[in-house]
């Protein structure tokens, strides 16, 4: 199995470039953000406690998104791997997911860190707030916010990365096409 981790601030493409990823490899993708926002929508008891923090541009506790995770990671099968897009964001969600996978006789094989720029980001999340209707896309603040908790707490997590010698810097800015040509051929390094 292999196991990527797709990386980068709020609107670097992480979940657009996962989804071709994962078909191309057959791997799992398993989206944090997705998995939330189906919370929400089905308006379960946790999805109604993280609504406020999620609208807010915050990070739901790390307990939460580790659960989510494991419970993936224990009910996949006939899968070559997982790409993880949006997790770990935090040094303590990345300690966790190593054990995790170790605990499974798995690694991190790859993290993959799109790298854009704050003013496209920017861009990026307020056309898509056009027809996402999401309550975090909608808000000039609140994007700002999400790229300020980024480099606060999630951009550590890189330096995590080098140390296991897995992080890949890819530059982010480009059409999609290219983006993926760029990960794919640091993927197949990993095959
Ligand atoms: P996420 O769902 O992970 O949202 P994201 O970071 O905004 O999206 P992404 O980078 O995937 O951007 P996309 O491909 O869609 O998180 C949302 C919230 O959930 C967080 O703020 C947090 O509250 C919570 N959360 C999630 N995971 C968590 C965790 N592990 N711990 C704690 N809290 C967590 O691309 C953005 C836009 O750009 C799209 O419209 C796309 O079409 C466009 N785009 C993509 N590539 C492009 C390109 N090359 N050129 C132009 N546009 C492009």
């Amino acid at each position: 199995m292999i196991n990527v981790l797709m990386f980068g601030p709020p609107g670097s493409g992480k979940g657009t470039q996962s989804v071709t990823l994962a078909e191309k490899y057959n791997f799992l993708h398993l989206s944090t953000g997705d998995m939330l926002r189906a919370e929400l929508a089905a308006a379960t008891e946790l999805g109604k406690k993280m609504e406020a923090i999620m609208a807010a541009g915050e990070l739901v506790p790390d307990d939460v998104v580790i659960a989510m995770i494991a419970h993936k990671i224990d009910t996949t099968t006939g899968r070559a791997g997982f790409v993880f897009d949006g997790f770990p964001r935090t040094v303590e969600q990345a300690e966790a997911l190593e054990k995790m996978l170790e605990k499974r006789k798995m690694k991190i094989d790859l993290m993959l860190v799109l790298e854009v720029n704050d003013a496209e980001l920017m861009d990026r999340m307020q056309k898509r707030a056009m027809v996402s209707g999401r309550a975090d896309d909608a808000d000039e603040a609140v994007i700002n916010n999400r790229i300020a908790v980024y480099r606060a707490k999630t951009e550590p997590v890189i330096e995590y990365g080098r140390r296991a010698g897995v992080a890949r810097i890819v530059n982010g800015v480009g059409t999609i096409d290219q983006i993926f040509a760029r990960l794919c051929n640091h993927i197949e390094t990993v095959l």
